[in-house]
């Protein structure tokens, strides 16, 4: 039988790790349905059964506190170290910390300059920002920019590495190295110690995410702590007159598990994440945390004028999706007023009543507090919750107050028009689990990740419509574009599918078909699944553009 893995025309190097044999070893691939197969079901009976949650829950070893006591954090914004030329230029040290996020107990963390969330960067739209990262913590690190318009050399591909002081392994390239699942990668760039990235931030104003994305150990590095928030900011916008100021909330969504000592529960079949990838077979699907953190608070509760506020929400979670939904006290729903998606502003404001959040996803939000009694709360909580995961954050309403704010009807009038006909190659991707040697993994085409694989190749400045299918939950993300969602299923996209997007969530058994036009930069970029612990296994592929 011919292995789809092996790419044609590539040779294997003496004493090389055999790319396919190895990695399916190391990632214990043998039942990547693990979590799913659970008791005995076929593949096929799984994914006729369409699963409601991808993913196992781990819980928590420690007394977990009761949810709407800790006060909302918000994470601080990061000052330049300098402003000369017309670059902003920042530097951020990765680096262990201890993080103070259950009552009374230390969380050891792999940070950005210490906290979780890392510090928020705050940029104008076209005026470029170089951020010099630092590798203090024991394993290569790679920052990506999630929804950056970035150069290739800075976008973080994952073999890109930096390397931490006295990590023995050759310079070139990816050869033989340690903790990389065995790959080769030629066109890796790996440097030590530092790197600097160059974000020309010339798109969109939005609320992007940076975080790890290293190859193979993306999943227990953003579990880890190393995921911060960075917003673009421009004229035109600010001048609608939205909620701003306080007013205006930057909200990272994640779950984690707690061991007995407070530190993070993640079930890494090597805990040093640095030579062996993945995650034992019951957690293949994606790992779970039973608490809720917001700003890396647990079930936080923020006192609010009954105003407007505008909510930019990012789920930055590895596996988990929410179906968000503010709830008043008295059992009322209140109206969702999104003003923005992934990529920016949307056209016109959409009203919704619930927000159906996958990772990496972003919903920009105005709510209005203002029929809220002064006393009383608005929880956020999740449809797709049990218990205690039901709860994610609450705003209590502590008095009247004026307000300017406001939201026009007309929030943007620059969303690319792209149509079916401007396209000029439609492409079929199908994210699946499939057979892979022996068992199971991750796959897209059929085939898991291979960094030295071309898989598509798109021409700059080309529009192409892709058709996606999945079995389970797949967030599927692009590097570098903005696409627009065409049909979901067959039909009208939905109204969360409104605006400029670079992550779709595909459910269970679903297809879509999105429409982009590559633009920006030439060279190599990715997209994937953004469930982590699916990226982490194969479910990954490179993006040429020439
Ligand atoms: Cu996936």
């Amino acid at each position: 039988m011919s292995d789809p893995r092996e790419p044609a025309g590539r040779t294997r190097s003496p004493g090389r790790r055999a790319y396919g044999v190895d990695r399916r070893r190391v990632l214990g691939i043998g039942g990547a349905l693990g979590a799913l197969a659970a008791g005995g079901l076929t593949t096929s009976a799984v994914l006729a059964r369409r699963p409601a949650v991808t993913g196992a829950e781990l819980r928590s070893a420690v007394p977990l506190p009761d949810p709407y006591r800790t006060p909302l954090p918000v994470p601080p914004v990061l000052r330049p170290v300098d402003t000369a030329g017309g670059t902003d230029r920042y530097q951020v040290t990765q680096r262990a910390a201890r993080v103070r996020i259950l009552p009374g107990v230390d969380t050891p963390m792999w940070t950005y300059q210490g906290a979780f969330p890392g510090p928020t960067i705050e940029s104008r739209r076209g005026r470029p920002v170089t951020v010099t990262y630092r590798n203090e913590l024991p394993v290569p690190t790679v920052v990506h920019l999630h929804g950056g318009r970035t150069p290739a050399a800075s976008d973080g591909y994952p073999t890109d590495l930096v390397l931490p002081r006295g990590w023995r392994e050759p310079m070139d390239g990816m050869r033989h190295m340690p903790g990389t699942g065995g790959m080769d990668d030629p066109r890796a760039v790996v440097t030590r110690l530092t790197r600097t990235h160059t974000f020309p931030l010339d798109q969109r104003p939005t609320l992007l995410w940076y975080h790890d994305h290293r190859m193979d150990f993306t999943a227990p590095a953003i579990w880890r702590g190393l995921a911060g928030m960075h917003v673009v900011r421009d004229d035109a916008e600010e001048a609608l007159g939205l909620p701003a100021g306080p007013r205006e909330l930057p909200l990272m969504i994640t779950d984690r598990a707690f061991a007995a000592d407070g530190s993070l529960a993640y079930p890494a079949l090597d805990p040093t994440l640095r030579d062996r990838p993945g995650v034992p077979d019951r957690y293949l699907a994606g790992v779970l945390g039973d608490v809720i953190l917001v700003n890396g608070a647990p079930w936080p509760v923020h006192e609010v004028d009954a105003v407007r506020y505008r909510l930019r929400i990012l789920n930055a979670s590895n596996a988990r999706h929410y179906e968000l939904e503010a709830v008043t006290d008295d059992g009322r729903r209140l109206d969702l007023v999104q003003v923005g998606a992934d990529q920016g502003l949307l056209a016109a404001p959409v009203t919704q009543r619930v927000l159906p959040l996958a990772p990496a996803e972003r919903y920009d939000v105005v709510v209005d507090f203002a029929a809220v009694p002064v006393g009383s709360r608005v929880r956020l909580r999740n449809r797709l919750g049990t218990g205690r995961t039901r709860e994610v954050l609450a705003f209590r309403v502590a008095r009247r107050a004026t307000d300017r704010s406001r939201v026009p009807r007309v929030l943007a009038r620059d969303l690319p028009a792209w149509h079916r006909g401007d396209a000029v190659r439609v492409r079929d991707f199908a994210f699946r689990a499939g057979r892979m040697g022996g068992g199971h993994g991750w796959l897209i085409g059929g085939r898991p990740f291979d960094p030295a694989r071309s898989d598509v190749t798109a021409r700059l400045g080309d529009v192409e419509v892709w058709r996606l299918i999945a079995d389970v939950h797949h967030p599927v993300h692009l590097h570098l574009v903005g696409f627009r969602v065409l049909s979901r299923g067959g039909r009208a996209p939905l109204p969360t599918d409104a605006g400029l997007k670079d992550t779709i969530a595909l459910r269970p058994g679903e297809s879509a078909e999105i429409i982009t036009r590559f633009d920006g930069y030439r060279g190599r970029y990715l997209f994937h699944c953004h469930n982590a612990e699916h990226e982490d296994m194969g479910m990954m592929a490179n993006l040429d553009i020439v």
